[in-house]
């Protein structure tokens, strides 16, 4: 059945509402729908922006940070972790690791099966104990997400990932493309392994400002390398490579990215952690499954927090 038929089906015979926002925030429409949805939720916004002012810290650091975040759309934050931060998760990963035959048994296939999501079997018992939830929820990172977003952040996931070789042609994630999970939202990446070549399979972006120049259908889609390199220069790509514990922000909504390219003999373990921000352009969105387990700071509860 044709691509348009399956979408008309989907939507009105099965209710799957959910996929007529997703095409929505594809499409230049998605502006509208943010106003229409901060107009209606104008007071969670604002309790939002007010909690900020009263729980975060900031320092130096954390607004050069939001400053460069805000100018190029990323930026490097290995200074924001301590080396006992990333040691106590680093064992978590490992041990994961070694389950990685066990968990591939058992995932649900998706497009993506260029990685293994090693987080998977975790998905229904997240709780604030998961080191990929305490990581993603550390004082400094919500402060300079919330710095950015001007409220305090919802951590929608967390989702450690392990890629493996691929060959072209390459899909989905591997190919350009800007990210619809919100209209605000930052990604933050940890490699735990190093990423030092092409090979690797390093997270590739343009700038927020290069992002401008490419342009895409009514309804966004991935783009081919050839397509891109048509409208942007290639010389003005960034690749993230760096030893493993590498971490860095990226607004991915804002930077045309790709990644996920590995040679073969290559291996690439990555943390993502999606931050967004209130009210969700999606009727349903602004939720997470992470549950409160133990003490935490007021930042960090309403950070798993929705509506
Ligand atoms: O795997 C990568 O490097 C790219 C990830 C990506 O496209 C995403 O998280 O949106």
């Amino acid at each position: 059945m044709n691509k348009a038929l399956v979408f008309l089906k989907d939507v009105f015979i099965n209710h799957n509402f959910r996929r007529f926002w997703l095409y929505v925030n594809k499409t230049p429409m998605q502006r509208m729908m943010a106003g229409f949805r901060r107009l209606i939720f104008r007071n969670i916004e604002k309790q939002r922006a007010q909690q900020f002012q009263n729980y975060a810290s900031l320092n130096e650091d954390i607004r050069s940070a939001c400053e460069k975040l805000k100018t190029d759309g990323y930026v490097n934050i290995d200074n924001l972790f301590s080396e006992r931060d990333l040691l106590e998760i680093d064992k978590y990963v490992q041990s994961k690791k070694e389950q990685t035959e066990e968990i591939k048994k058992n995932q649900i296939p998706t497009k993506k099966d260029f990685w293994i999501r090693l987080s998977d079997n975790e998905k229904n018992e997240l709780t604030t104990e998961n080191p990929f939830i305490k990581i993603s929820l550390k004082e400094n990172i919500l402060s300079l997400v919330g710095l950015y977003f001007g409220q305090i952040p919802l951590l929608e996931y967390a989702l450690l990932t392990l890629s493996q070789p691929s060959k072209p042609p390459y899909k989905v994630s591997q190919l350009w493309h800007l990210d619809k999970d919100n209209d605000r939202m930052l990604k933050m990446f940890i490699y735990f392994t190093d990423v030092l070549e092409n090979g690797d399979g390093p997270f590739t972006f343009f700038s927020k400002e290069d992002s401008k120049k490419i342009k895409n259908s009514f309804a966004m889609k991935h783009l081919e390398d050839h397509l891109v390199y048509s409208m942007v220069d290639s010389k003005k790509i960034i690749q993230i490579k760096g030893r493993k514990w590498t971490a860095f922000l990226c607004d991915t909504s804002k930077c045309y990215h790709m990644g996920s390219r590995l040679d073969e003999g290559h291996e690439r373990i990555m943390l993502t952690s999606l931050y967004v921000a209130l009210p969700s352009v999606y009727p349903n969105g602004g939720k997470t499954k992470i549950k409160k387990i133990g003490q935490m700071s007021k930042l960090q509860e309403i950070s798993i927090t929705g509506i």
